[in-house]
């Protein structure tokens, strides 16, 4: 393959250098908190905007053609993006990659033959992974686009819409297992309602929770090891989503008994669509045990859905950062740029550009949140907000030795709770920006 001619393998060439296609932050050999870059953001480039994308929107036709492809949809094509996926990723130097079944192969006219279409082009992802070195970070059914899932797919009320998925979904992780898929993700694109007066809420979410622990059984069956990744997001295409934030699917989770076996794939432009910060959103599923993996992108302040652009503020990635190596890292998930280039960028060194873009923007931000932990400023200040639970009155409340009743005597006796400190948040807010 030679789909990228006048591209080499992109390097890192350090802050000083005005080369727009080298690494200026990204270094993956060099070592931060004991652990190389590479190892620390594991980063992932996803088949479906970068491949697949063709710059429609709603108001207008496809404005990426791609050289390498020749707007068919015959197997043949498929087989042929493959392998400009592969030579694309490996010049980036990418270590991992995720995609829907429906990204890597042509729907066929049967459930049948839209296998043996899939198990074809698998052929050549097996291959060409063993050529390069590249691995599958995670992989996913799209249950999503077709018709037949208008009214959704495990939620459907169409039982043999249902039945449709859970062998699409079997299917989608036989070829995960295959190809060493390092986790698996169920993103509910039609999960979730439009209207009310249409849904009977409880029997949708008990068909959820029965197709979740069908995965499980499955994943037993089969031998795969890898995580499974439930990713939130509150609405588009339904209203509603039942995945719809972290607690919401914690909550799911919890209710039909698979905490043992889910993590979450927390994504920036879900988490501001849900009305938090995705700082927010690592920092809960973190304290729950839930943090999985990233999918890396960004929002448009100005625009109410999910324009999925590149991460490219270095603000947030700090933030990220930090989140991630409070909670001792990302893997075995990755930093997984679910992000599309603008239908306006219409050449391929364009996706080059962007996805150099976000590696530099998550470089950077490990390198900004190292040195925040090695200053050690932000724990200090933590540590003494929380020390009064650290002995006393706290430690005795902490360690269950209280209850109201005893805890009712104490201010009896006390008269009031001593004086509070202030919470230092301006003070806070510049000691973060020194590091920038
Ligand atoms: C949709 C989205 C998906 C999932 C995988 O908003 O993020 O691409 O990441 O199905
Ligand atoms: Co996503």
């Amino acid at each position: 393959m030679n789909a990228f001619p006048e591209i080499t393998k992109i390097e890192y060439e350090g802050p000083e250098t005005d080369n727009p296609l080298a690494f200026r932050w990204y270094n993956p050999h060099e070592m931060i908190e004991g652990k190389s870059m590479q190892d620390h953001l594991r980063f992932s480039v996803v088949y479906w905007h970068t491949f697949r994308a063709n710059g429609s929107d709603p108001f207008g036709m496809p404005t990426l053609h791609r050289p390498w492809d020749d707007g068919t949809d015959s197997v043949e094509n498929a087989k042929n993006r493959a392998r400009v996926a592969f030579e694309f990723m490996e010049k980036l130097g990418a270590p991992y990659y995720a995609f829907h079944d429906r990204d890597v192969a042509p729907e066929g006219g049967s459930f049948s033959e839209t296998n043996r279409n899939l198990d074809a082009v698998v052929d050549v992802l097996a291959e060409e992974q063993a050529r390069t070195g590249i691995k599958l970070l995670w992989g996913t059914a799209n249950l999503f686009s077709h018709p037949r899932f208008m009214h959704g797919a495990a939620t459907s009320p169409n039982a043999e819409v249902f039945a449709y998925a859970a062998g699409q979904v079997k299917k989608a992780m036989e070829v995960t297992n295959r190809l060493g898929g390092e986790n698996y993700v169920f993103w509910g694109g039609r999960e979730g309602y439009m209207n009310l007066f249409n849904t009977d809420i409880k029997r949708e979410l008990d068909h959820l929770g029965q197709f979740m622990n069908m995965a499980v059984d499955f994943a037993k069956q089969i031998g795969f090891e890898g995580t499974f990744l439930i990713e939130p997001k509150p609405k588009e295409p339904t209203k509603h989503q039942y995945d719809s934030d972290a607690a919401a699917c914690i909550n799911f989770l919890r209710a039909y008994g698979l905490m043992d076996h889910f993590k979450l794939n927390i994504e920036t432009n879900h988490a501001t669509l849900a009305g938090h910060t995705m700082m927010h959103e690592l920092d809960y599923a973190g304290a729950q045990g839930c943090l999985g993996s990233i999918d890396a992108n960004r929002g448009d302040l100005l625009l109410g859905w999910d324009t999925d652009q590149f991460p490219t503020n270095i603000y947030l990635t700090t933030e990220v950062m930090l989140t991630l190596l409070k909670y001792g890292g990302i893997a075995p998930g990755g930093v997984n740029f679910d992000a599309k280039v603008r239908r306006e960028s219409i050449d391929p060194v364009d996706l080059f550009h962007a996805h150099i873009g976000g590696m530099d923007a998550f470089a950077r931000g490990l390198r900004m949140a190292a040195a925040i932990r090695a200053d050690g400023g932000l724990d200090e200040f933590l540590g003494q907000r929380y020390s009064n639970w650290d002995s006393g009155l706290g430690a005795e409340i902490e360690s269950g030795k209280h209850t109201y009743e005893t805890l009712f005597e104490v201010m009896s006796q006390q008269g009031d709770a001593t004086a509070n400190a202030s919470g230092r948040q301006e003070f806070l807010e510049n000691y973060i920006n020194r590091f920038f």
